[in-house]
């Protein structure tokens, strides 16, 4: 049997700055559980990025434990992965204060998540907002990890991690892993139901255009009979991205909680109208996420359980985070204790 510590390495995370939606699940924990076997996995609450936007105290230390517990009621074990909290561990923000040094001002101004943020948080463009990268770099770095599955939208911030990987490598030896970007086949970018040119995002001020993970079928069904479809008159279910960004919007929600392909779904709807569709897709979604939900809020019930997985998390967590940083101090020469 292959040894524990010879399995490839992925770190992953989710910021606690919203609901968790539909998107957040297609697009990463859906993933996260999938791989959990075939590798060594670190899966965090990333609270530590999620206040580069102003948040309120009670509501995020509400969503990280109900996160936690949507992550294990989506599929993810504890004794598998390895579950904790960004900030339970320390080393992600000294290494990133390290990796600031190792990081480009003009490198961080081409980041697109840096220049839609700033837009829509004109009045709090603050500095973690635009170091954000870095501190990402560390959360993937400590850990060696050789994959990190995210949506489509955060390859970026992958790509910039290996880039100051490199550059910290070429000058004190191969200190880190270089790390691939890992994106899912279906469901890597799942769009708003109200605006499908923009992605569907936890904190869109749009509530109709985001399903939240946790919430009630009728509302979710209801969500999608007003789902923005298309103004063509071909009034046909197809799928064409940039042509038809509605409809092939919620084809890929279709298949992703069906696992139809999308010419199986052209056949399926052949000739039926738009509100069939939704119909169905909002069915689906609902079949999908009810499992979910449930196991939720029976894992919200129980506290004292829920702490002693993310306490035994940022143990392992800091094990593993705390001897890349002992090596990096050690390389970039300062003074040990
Ligand atoms: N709509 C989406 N489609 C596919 N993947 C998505 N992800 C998020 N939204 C979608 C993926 O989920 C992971 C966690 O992302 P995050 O929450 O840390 O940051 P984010 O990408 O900024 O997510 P949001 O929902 O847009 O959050 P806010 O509104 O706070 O900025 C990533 O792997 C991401 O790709």
């Amino acid at each position: 049997m292959e040894n524990k510590t010879q399995k490839k390495v992925i770190l992953s995370g989710i910021q606690p700055s919203g609901e968790l939606t539909l998107g957040s699940y297609l697009g990463a924990i859906k993933n996260w559980v999938a791989l959990a076997d075939e590798y060594d996995c670190y899966y965090m609450m990333a609270d530590l990025h999620s206040i580069t936007v102003r948040q309120n105290p009670a509501d995020l230390r509400r969503r990280t434990l109900t996160q936690m517990a949507a992550y294990m009621a989506c599929g993810l074990d504890p004794k598998k992965s390895t579950i904790f909290v960004q900030s339970h561990v320390p080393a992600h923000t000294q290494l990133g204060w390290v990796l600031d040094c190792y990081t480009m001002f003009g490198e961080l101004s081409r980041m697109t998540q840096f220049k839609d943020k700033s837009a829509k948080n004109a009045d709090n463009i603050n500095a973690g907002l635009f170091t954000y990268p870095s501190l990402m770099a560390a959360d993937i770095l400590l850990y060696q990890a050789n994959l990190v599955p995210v949506g489509d939208d955060q390859k970026q911030h992958v790509e910039i991690c290996r880039d100051i990987a490199s550059r910290f490598n070429g000058v004190y030896g191969d200190v880190f892993t270089l790390p691939e970007p890992f994106i899912p086949k279906v469901g890597a970018r799942v769009m708003s139901l109200t605006s499908p040119e923009n992605k569907m995002s936890k904190s869109d001020k749009d509530p109709g255009g985001c399903v939240y993970i946790l919430e009630k079928p009728e509302d979710i069904v209801r969500k999608f009979k007003k789902a923005v479809t298309d103004s063509d008159t071909e009034h046909c279910v197809r799928f064409d991205r940039d042509g038809k960004p509605g409809v092939s919007n919620l084809m890929t929600i279709y298949s992703a909680a069906v696992g139809k392909t999308f010419a199986e779904i052209e056949a399926e709807f052949d000739g039926r109208g738009y509100g069939d569709f939704k119909s169905a897709v909002g069915e689906a979604v609902v079949e999908l996420l009810r499992p979910i939900r449930e196991e939720t809020e029976r894992l919200l019930a129980d506290k004292s359980y829920l702490e002693s997985v993310y306490r035994a998390g940022a143990e392992k967590a800091g094990y593993v985070a705390g001897k890349t940083l002992r090596k990096v101090y050690k390389k970039v020469g300062f003074l040990p204790r």
